[in-house]
């Protein structure tokens, strides 16, 4: 048999799909009046595949992040001296050394480290919360984020909000790591890597620029609107292997760097609580994301630590 008679798939091929998906789970969580449904989507994309929104995650098979700060679980210490960090436990990431990660993502996170997925968020979308994540492992440590932008209309990557059913919320991911020493060993910032694999919503697919791994919305449109039920959504498939060590990420994007006020966290404690870590004076952590906060909404994000 030629393997050369098939035309390869194209693993970056992007792939549209149109309206509203169709819910197949109300919400990961219940945490009443104070947060947002963090519901679950499914649509099918015009090359026939189904794709899950905002994103397909572990959320119900991976270990829940402690708690540095999060409303649903009455955490909500006033500061970093009001937590008790060597009580959280230590997840085991295949080594010996050991190591303390401060996250905060707007909205939801899972965390792999050489591999292992060590943390996901406990709080998919709303409210605001940050975690503490305590592990062991061997350097190089190969760190891997899936990030997402939580959405409350299913396929269409917007919320009810600032007074439009359909506005499109921003997105930004945190996290500082220090060692046992207390040295700090690991920030996001530009030398990360990041690519987006959902974005929307689009109003017109033609502002989109695809090609490869150059996905740029930045001709597209962010703006609220009253009915944005007939937008469209781009779809990449993501690799299999894409938070291993060995992954080769040096095709994506370098990670672009977004300011507080940009993300908009000056009424979030989860982060305020805790600006000794997320803006420490000596190695500052800076909210990253892929090129577009707005429009991208699963954003993967690498990086190592020698
Ligand atoms: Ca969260
Ligand atoms: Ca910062
Ligand atoms: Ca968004």
């Amino acid at each position: 048999m030629s393997v050369l008679l098939c035309a390869p798939a194209k693993a970056e091929e992007v792939s549209f799909s149109t309206g509203p998906a169709t819910t197949i789970n109300e919400g990961l969580i219940d945490c009443g009046w104070r947060s947002r449904p963090s519901a679950v989507g499914e649509i099918m994309s015009d090359d026939g595949r189904m794709r899950t929104v905002p994103a397909a995650t572990q959320f119900h098979s991976g270990p829940h992040a402690p708690n540095l700060y999060n409303a649903c679980a009455d955490v909500e210490p006033g500061s970093l001296s009001d937590v008790d960090i060597s009580a959280i436990n230590v997840v085991d990431a295949g080594g010996s050394e050991e190591f303390v990660a401060y996250v905060f993502a707007d909205n939801y996170f899972e965390l792999y480290v050489n591999g292992v997925l060590i943390a996901v968020d406990p709080v998919p979308f709303t409210p605001f919360n940050s975690s503490v994540v305590k592990f062991t492992a061997n350097r190089p440590i190969s760190l891997a984020v899936m990030g997402v932008d939580w959405e409350e209309n299913l396929g269409l990557g917007s919320e009810a909000g600032r007074g439009s059913p359909y506005h499109p919320g921003d997105a930004g991911f945190v996290m500082q790591i220090q060692d046992t020493s207390g040295r700090i060993v690991a920030i996001t910032d530009t030398n990360w890597r990041a690519q987006t694999f959902y974005t929307s919503p689009l109003h017109d697919r033609n502002c989109l620029v695809a090609h490869g791994h150059k996905r740029d919305s930045s001709a597209c449109s962010t703006d609220a609107t009253s009915d944005g039920s007939g937008f469209s959504a781009a779809f990449w498939d993501i690799p299999a292997d894409w938070m291993e060590p060995d992954f080769d990420d040096s095709d994506w994007p370098l990670a672009v760097a977004y300011s507080n006020d940009t993300v908009g966290v000056d009424n979030k404690p989860g982060y305020t609580n805790f600006i000794e870590l997320f803006d420490a004076p000596d190695a500052d952590a800076t909210f990253i994301w892929s090129s577009n906060l707005v429009l991208d909404n699963l954003v993967l994000m690498r990086t190592s630590i020698d």
